[in-house]
């Protein structure tokens, strides 16, 4: 007789972790990245972890990191409580019928699903996928000191110690004039040597998107990621027909629903995917394949996650075929810790995919002991449920 495991037990809790310089978004500064974290035991003693993040508090979008955890504890993890654990997609329907939007606590709860199983079979996540067909991907780094001759610097660093080639700035914050500046310095400083595209988190109107495009492109940026509103879906399509330079949808993409919304409306060039704000690693391969069957460019994005969530990313992105505009997985460089008992590896302008079962991440318990809030809660089964 085969036992069915099930899932007893889910805790969450919060890390604060500094990050090591200012991070100049035009909506907020980061000085600290703050991370759910979630551990799910199963009856037959395995374990999964995942992650949920977001950055800015409740600047960037509508999940804050104390939302992400009351919606887990509250609503998520005491509907899972005795499910089967192997049954991930029936979890992932379970919680989309109980719990609307909130994607970003989906994820944290999904990714700890998909690597406990990835542990109980003794395979990576990405085999549960299909398959990884990458050991390493092109990375980006994100050059937001809020000083251009410390982005030079910066840039000229990496560039040096083939760490990243390519780059995106934070824009957004200043006027138009001065964020063209600004490229025009960075792209004349790293010439050929490097790509260079920006992202506007959604600061500019239509008419400064209409004159930054133009000076962006002029300046040699290949790029703009979300510059205008993520609602504004025909101001997008504007921008992606009138210019040469690539528009990316970032905030516009909230899920497979929106990816098609956007794609429909030839709202983007490129897909800037996040698996939290997908929905968690299903959702994200689904607007994945919304971007391929469209013909857009792909890009493996991030909510500047720790290593944890950053492994589960790179299990996914690692089974898609062409990543055209590579990703940017560099979130647990921008933290002065690391959390993993064994580092991702980033070297020769690439991130590599993490090995071993699960997502391919260990935590190191003095660390988490060290950056966590007094929040930690639990779920569990009460005996002889
Ligand atoms: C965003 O909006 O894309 C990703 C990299 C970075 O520096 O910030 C994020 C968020
Ligand atoms: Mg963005």
């Amino acid at each position: 007789m085969t036992t069915v495991t099930k899932i007893d037990q889910i805790e969450t809790l919060i890390l604060d972790i500094p990050t090591i310089r200012g991070h100049v978004l035009s909506m907020a500064t980061m000085r600290t990245q703050t991370a759910v974290l979630v551990t799910i035991r199963f009856s037959d003693g395995s374990t999964g972890v995942g992650e949920g993040t977001t950055i800015g508090g409740l600047s960037y979008g509508a999940e804050s990191p104390e939302s992400i955890q009351s919606a887990i504890d509250t609503y998520i993890a005491p509907a899972l409580i005795g499910r089967d654990a192997d049954d991930v997609n029936g979890a992932i329907q379970l919680i989309d019928k109980l719990v609307k939007a909130n994607r970003i606590a989906k994820t944290a709860v999904e990714i700890a699903l998909w690597d406990g199983l990835g542990k109980r079979l003794g395979v990576p996540v990405s085999q549960l996928f299909g398959g990884a067909v990458h050991d390493r991907l092109p990375v980006a780094w994100t050059l937001a000191s809020g000083n251009s001759d410390t982005d030079i610097a910066e840039a000229l660093e990496m560039i040096e110690i083939r760490r990243h080639n390519i780059f995106k700035l934070k824009i957004g914050k200043r006027s138009v004039r001065d964020d063209v500046a600004h490229v025009a310095r960075i792209k004349a400083a790293v010439g050929d040597a490097a790509s260079v595209r920006v992202d506007v988190n959604t600061a500019w109107s239509l008419q400064d998107a209409r004159w930054g495009l133009k000076g962006l492109q002029d300046a040699g940026c290949e790029l703009v990621e979300q510059p205008i509103p993520a609602r504004d879906r025909a101001g997008m399509a504007e921008l992606a027909r009138d210019y040469e330079i690539a528009v990316m949808a970032d905030e516009a993409l909230n899920g497979p629903e929106d990816a098609l919304e956007v794609a429909t409306a030839r709202a983007a060039d490129v897909f800037a995917v996040k698996i939290g704000q997908s929905g968690g690693l299903k959702r994200a391969s689904e607007v994945i394949a919304i971007g391929q069957a469209a013909g857009l460019g792909l890009y493996g994005g991030t909510m500047l996650e720790t290593a944890l969530s950053t492994a589960a990313a790179l299990q996914l992105f690692a089974t898609v075929d062409h990543l055209a505009w590579g990703t940017e997985l560099f979130g647990p460089l921008l933290l002065t810790d690391e959390i993993l008992t064994q580092p991702i590896t980033y070297r020769d302008f690439c991130v590599e995919i993490p090995k071993g079962v699960g997502i391919g991440a260990t935590l190191d318990p003095d660390k988490i002991a060290f950056y966590r809030r007094d929040t930690a809660r639990i779920t569990r089964a009460i005996a002889g449920e």
